[in-house]
């Protein structure tokens, strides 16, 4: 009996799994808001989070497919609205093209769990002729690093016809969200909502909201009229550059064709008269456009960004770069009726005027003197009086008494570690990003990724003046796969650099950090003036930040840095925790935080095009030794060049 004829056992254990699994499959659709407050349906992971109750398991199948706006599922769509809300119908903006979706939906399915839930998807790639992988977006991954989903540093990309199975514990709070990290398909449509809850008694600011409801998310993404592939790296003559088309808010909207307007439906919320609502609001942006998010009569409090609870701010309106996250509450209490939600283009979008717009509804309206939605505000939207305040203003231009508020001055509503505020840094390093330009020669000599701007030039994004490749093998999965030579060389400073002193290389860009060291970072934008705030987000952690702002008058990064070295200073006395923070244009973010999670960790742009041509470091946070063991049968790939045999 002994010797269990092992691979019997193994089919044994194999066949149970997946019938247990299958009683935890999650529904496709958010479910309503019935089921979901009379917790309805046990099975369901979206439900009110209870300190007392066991974690449960939530299980997920995806498949990532070729798909296309205005499907035949759409029917008849715009011309019977109702069929715009058909099982597999994606409107997106009422604009036909293909499209790349998961389970045919757009956002993709949500994950709705509560904190400590396990969470298991299977990724079926049924995507002709493409590779993925799926990052889950603010989830730290501690004890499953290897569940991080970044091509070549945690994992291999998934193969088409293959399924991997990424499960990890949810095991940090917070509006996040999942995408592709790889190639461009988070912009094509492979992105969605990642939710984690916690008991409302163990939220500070669970008293300033009645209801936080899955049908209350606003998931807001960049939009275009043709793949993202056709923007890469950009053609020279028609349409160049990278510039969005249109916003969505929950995958929803209208665009213009020619002067025409689509009328597909927008994105609705619901609300009730006299209630307050928690928003859970995600910049799935890829392009780099910020947006402006405004609902017309009403202000709203912030009381989150990326999973991490701020003391409450009231504002008028919100600035959300790509990669971040803010959780706002709104309270219903204007004439009851309908209201414009309107999100705004920023940046390079200020030129071609891009915004979207959203409604606000208040239900089972009783009053007769009922607010009607007034004429499309177009992009200006309203009217805004001296007094409007706007959260994350565009290089983080919020000198205190202006109307700007910074996430620098927003208050960490958890205490802050004694050493972030008062301890100066173990390391202090100083990131510089920026761009390589090509002149016609230099375009010629290697084939660098490069992208074409707007403007014609040719460039590569750089982080030190290194664009990053990835290496042939992952780096936390197949080290021993990745030959030495084409990490970045080591320079006196501890940071990599390019080798011979050369201002522009390729290479693999890894920065070691011990575990657990206090580190200090600050990112630099090293570019020439531009209006871009190029947001930066850490994968495995997050940090605080300590300042953001744009150089003085002949201050440079190092003198920034030099002062940095024996100065610890704060601008809010409890800085806030974030995971990504956009780096005002000509400025600079100083980041601090003591990394315990060990493993390969990605910090990087998080503008689409510029990840895509190198705007990125890993981080080695820790030894192989710290690290959990590779899990049993982890798929493995690299580059195939035996030796050649001339005889
Ligand atoms: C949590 O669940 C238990 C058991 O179902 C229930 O008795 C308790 O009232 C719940 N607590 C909260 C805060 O909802
Ligand atoms: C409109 O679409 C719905 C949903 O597909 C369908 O049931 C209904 O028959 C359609 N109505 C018309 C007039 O086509
Ligand atoms: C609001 O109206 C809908 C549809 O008429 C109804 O199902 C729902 O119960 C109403 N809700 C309240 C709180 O009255
Ligand atoms: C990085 O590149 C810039 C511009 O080419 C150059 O001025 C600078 O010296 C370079 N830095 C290093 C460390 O090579
Ligand atoms: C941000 O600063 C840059 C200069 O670095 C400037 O060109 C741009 O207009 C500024 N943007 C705003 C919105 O003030
Ligand atoms: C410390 O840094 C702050 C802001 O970064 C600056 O205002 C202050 O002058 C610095 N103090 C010293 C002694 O360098
Ligand atoms: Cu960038």
């Amino acid at each position: 009996m002994l010797p269990c004829v092992l691979l019997a056992c193994a089919i044994g254990v194999a066949s149970a799994t997946s019938v247990l699994l299958n009683s935890y499959l999650q529904p496709n659709d958010d479910i309503d808001r019935n089921t979901y407050l009379l917790n309805a349906k046990s099975n369901n992971c979206a439900r009110i989070c209870n300190g007392t109750e066991a974690p449960k398991i939530c299980y997920y199948q995806w498949t990532i497919e070729n798909y296309v706006t205005l499907s035949e599922a759409c029917d008849n769509c715009p011309l019977n609205v109702t069929a715009c809300y058909n099982a597999q119908c994606i409107t997106a903006d009422g604009y036909e093209r293909s499209i790349l979706s998961v389970n045919r939906k757009l956002p993709g399915p949500s994950i709705e769990v509560c904190l400590r839930d396990r969470v298991i998807v299977d990724i079926t790639n049924n995507m002709a002729g493409r590779t993925t992988s799926i990052h889950w977006h603010g989830v730290f991954q501690k004890g499953s690093q290897y569940m991080d989903g970044v091509p070549m540093v945690t994992q291999c990309t998934i193969h088409e016809g293959d399924t991997f199975r990424y499960d990890f514990i949810a095991n940090n709070e917070g509006t996040h969200f999942w995408h592709s990290h790889d190639g461009l398909q988070k912009l094509d449509g492979v992105t969605g909502n990642l939710v984690v809850r916690v008991p409302k008694n163990f939220d500070p600011n669970g008293q300033l909201y009645d209801f936080d409801l899955p049908e209350h998310k606003i998931f807001i993404s960049d939009w275009l009229h043709l793949s993202a592939d056709d923007h890469f790296p950009g053609l020279r003559a028609t349409n160049p550059g990278q510039d969005a088309n249109s916003f969505l808010i929950n995958g929803r909207g209208r665009t213009l064709i020619g002067t025409q307007s689509t009328n597909t439906p927008y994105a609705q919320i619901n609300v009730q008269w006299g209630r307050r609502y928690r928003l859970r609001i995600v910049g799935s942006l890829c392009t780099v456009c910020p947006t402006q998010l405004t609902i017309d009569g009403h202000k709203i409090t912030v009381i989150a960004t990326d999973g991490n609870s701020v003391a409450p701010a009231r504002v008028d309106s919100l600035i959300i770069y790509s990669g971040e996250r803010y959780d706002v509450v709104l309270e219903a209490t204007n004439t009851e009726g309908s209201y414009w939600i309107h999100l705004k283009g920023l940046a390079t979008c200020v030129g071609s005027r891009v915004y979207q717009l959203g409604v606000l509804q208040y239900e089972n309206t009783t009053t007769n003197k009922l607010h009607a939605l007034t004429p499309d505000p177009g992009y200006d939207g309203f009217p805004q009086p001296a007094s409007y305040r706007v959260l994350n203003p565009e290089n983080a231009s919020c000198s205190i008494g202006s109307t700007g508020l910074c996430v620098t001055q927003l208050a960490n509503s958890d205490p802050v570690p004694r050493d972030i505020l008062t301890q100066l840094p173990d390391i202090n390093y100083l990131l510089q990003f920026g761009f390589e330009t090509f002149d016609s020669r230099s375009f010629f000599k290697a084939y660098d990724r490069y992208f074409v701007s707007p403007f014609l030039e040719l460039l590569s994004s750089t982080v030190n003046n290194i664009s990053f490749v990835s290496p042939p093998s992952p780096l936390l999965s197949q080290r021993g796969d990745v030959p030495d030579d084409i990490l970045c060389p080591t320079g006196a400073d501890g940071l990599p650099q390019c080798p011979g002193g050369n201002s522009y290389c390729t290479c693999v860009h890894v920065i070691k950090i011990k575990l657990g060291a206090l580190v200090q970072i600050i990112l630099s934008d090293q570019s020439p003036k531009s209006d871009l705030n190029h947001p930066f987000h850490i994968h495995g952690h997050a940090f605080y930040v300590l300042g953001m702002g744009q150089y003085a008058a002949g201050q440079t990064a190092q003198d920034l840095l030099n002062s940095l070295k024996s100065n610890v200073s704060s601008v809010s006395p409890a800085p806030v925790l974030k995971d990504t923070v956009a780096v005002p244009s000509g400025g600079y973010a100083i980041i601090k935080f003591r990394p315990k999670n060990p493993g390969y960790w990605f910090l990087h742009c998080h503008f689409l095009y510029h990840v895509a041509t190198g705007m990125s470091v890993v981080l080695q946070v820790g030894e192989t030794s710290d690290y959990p063991p590779t899990p049993d049968g982890f798929p493995k790939c690299g580059s195939f060049t035996p030796p050649v045999n001339t005889n």
